[in-house]
């Protein structure tokens, strides 16, 4: 009875880039459109693969990192390495490799709404503090 849990919840492995794999692509915006393919959940598996050149999956804080290029963060650098998501949550990835993430070599994983529960929670505070504010409001009311 353990896996009724799971009805409903499948989860896929992609292959980066499909069949071209995670390379520097023919245009700019190869990842960019192979990503918006797919609407990627919890528990979703990336694979990056390649078999020419010297490439890395990187993956930065930002952003901003993102759009600049930035080679640095979280460097996997074996050809075949698998990566799979937990939460909702945006990923940046670059090949930090030469200037392959400037010629497109980068692409923007989001998963779920994109959104980390991280900053999901603040909003569920502010719903907790709004109802005590009503019921001390409505208390206020009966004292009256
Ligand atoms: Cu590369």
């Amino acid at each position: 009875m353990g896996k009724v849990a799971c009805l409903g919840f499948r989860a896929n492995t992609y292959t980066v880039g499909g069949d071209l794999g995670w390379i520097i692509p023919p245009n700019s915006s190869y990842y960019e459109e192979w990503t918006s393919q797919s609407t990627f959940q919890i528990g979703d598996s990336f694979v990056f693969n390649w078999t020419t050149g010297t490439h890395t999956a990187t993956e930065v804080s930002t952003k901003e990192e993102y759009d600049n290029c930035t080679k640095m963060g979280l460097i996997l650098k074996d050809a075949g390495v698998k990566v799979t998501f937990k939460d909702n949550d945006t990923h940046y990835f670059l090949c930090s490799e030469g200037t392959h993430c400037e010629q497109g070599q980068k692409m923007i994983i989001k998963i779920g709404d994109g959104i980390p529960p991280s900053f999901a929670a603040p909003s569920l505070t502010a719903a907790a503090a709004l109802s005590a504010l009503f019921f001390s409001t409505l208390a206020i009311f009966f004292l009256n």
